[in-house]
């Protein structure tokens, strides 16, 4: 398929999403703000509401007909996620976000695992949420944190940093997949390849990864990988952690009380099989319903597909922004993109990036500015804060453009 026929059928979709219909200050509302959080499809909001309407009970205890169809609704999402990653259903366990999924891993598998002198290893363009629980673990251990360096000129990892940051003394390997600031897809079979010659486990960060590429658990061979819902059309409030079955039977709950038992005494008690010993308390049995719908809508439209338009979107995006003379791009600039998504941060001469998403808002254009949760990284991007637009498969090129013509007269404006 060509990048103008995908261009069209990806955009005969646009019809799901209610909110793309708004004007903005006058304007269609340009939304290019999905790393943060992506739009839902009529599909998934119906889901959402139907299962209030009409099968709203609460799960595993329940032996009435709403509660048997509110605890199908609820496993069927279970299932659902661990085909759409190839994970096996034990598996899979359901948070709040990808931000719970790593604190479950840093205190359920970090604080019984990781000793004195340890070593964890991450890459320099980690998002805080696969920083600052790290930093925690670090410190209460006496653990010793190592970076993977990047060459900030393109915006990847330095080759021969896997092997150099990776040894004996690694304990856990902690890497984001697609950073949510460069765009960058980073080379993680090889990191897991070699975390796993040394003996170490790996976590990988696939919030920005899962929602945009086919992801399969088994052929990546990642010990544990984290994701959100709310990236991938889903509800917000919902993530999902995925961890290798024999290393979730030597793990401790994170969090306990009702549902994760099997029995209770007054003294004592045991845990419920895998996955539910991982998820106390009344789940988020809405956002799983609608999970489960976001799942069907993209498997629908297919993952290969998803990827090549956006990657046609990326190329499209960085050959016209590429033209505005006053413009910085930080991230992998090649034309034709590779290993890398349709996430592009840069700045506009000497505008502030909160000034110029101000400026871009009156034209209905939705895009972030600021440090993206990545506050080293921008540091080491000598900057304080980069704007960053963001695609998902329901963006078009008309879109790429309006958002180079806002620049262009923001460059204007400016007097740059
Ligand atoms: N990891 C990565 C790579 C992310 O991009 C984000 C969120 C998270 C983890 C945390 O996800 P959460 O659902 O737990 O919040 N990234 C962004 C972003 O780039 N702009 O807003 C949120």
């Amino acid at each position: 398929m060509g990048s103008n026929s995908s261009n069209k059928e990806m955009g005969k979709l646009r019809k799901d999403f209610p909110i793309l219909n708004r004007k903005i200050n006058g304007n269609p509302l340009v939304y290019l703000d999905s790393a943060a959080t992506s739009q839902k499809p009529l599909q998934v909001i119906n889901a959402v509401k139907d299962y209030y309407e009409s099968h709203n009970a609460n799960v595993h205890r329940s032996i009435y007909k709403l509660g048997e169809e509110a605890t199908e609704i609820y496993e069927t999402a279970h299932k659902k996620v661990a085909e759409f990653i190839n994970a096996d259903f034990e598996e899979v366990i359901f948070t709040k976000n990808a931000t719970e999924s790593i604190n479950l891993v840093m205190y359920s598998w970090g604080m019984h695992n990781i000793k004195k002198g340890d070593e964890i290893v991450l890459t320099q363009m980690e998002h805080h949420s696969n920083l600052v629980p790290w930093q925690f673990l670090a410190k209460q251990k006496g653990a010793v944190l190592k970076f993977m360096e990047i060459d900030t000129k393109i915006g990847r990892i330095k080759p021969e940093e896997i092997n150099k940051k990776i040894t004996k003394k690694t304990k856990l390997v902690s890497a984001i997949h697609m950073s949510n600031v460069l765009g960058t897809i980073n080379p993680v079979e090889e990191i897991i390849e070699k975390a796993h010659k040394n003996n170490s486990l790996v976590m990988i960060d696939a919030a920005q990864s899962v929602p945009h590429m086919p992801i399969d658990v088994k052929k990546l061979d990642a010990d544990f990988l984290v994701f959100s819902a709310h990236k991938m059309l889903g509800p917000t409030g919902i993530g999902v952690l995925y961890t290798k079955k024999s290393i979730l039977e030597k793990m401790n709950p994170f969090i306990y009380g009702g549902d994760m038992i099997s029995s209770v005494s007054y003294e004592d008690a045991k845990w419920n099989e895998l996955p539910w010993k991982f998820e106390a308390g009344t789940p988020n049995v809405a956002g799983a319903a609608g999970l489960s719908a976001a799942i069907d809508y993209l498997r629908k439209i297919g993952l290969d597909k998803i990827q090549k338009h956006e990657n046609s979107l990326a190329e499209y995006a960085l050959k016209q922004l590429l033209k505005i003379p006053q413009l910085t791009i930080y991230g992998p600039k090649e034309i034709p993109v590779k290993n890398r998504g349709a996430v592009i941060s840069f700045t506009l001469g000497d505008i502030h990036p909160h000034d110029l998403s101000t400026l871009l808002d009156r034209d209905g254009i939705a895009i972030r500015g600021g440090h993206h949760c990545a506050m080293p990284l921008a540091k080491l991007l000598g900057v304080t804060a980069t704007s960053r637009a963001s695609f998902y498969f329901y963006n078009t090129k008309e879109e790429i453009d309006s958002l180079v013509r806002s620049l262009e007269n923001a460059a204007r404006i400016f007097r740059l």
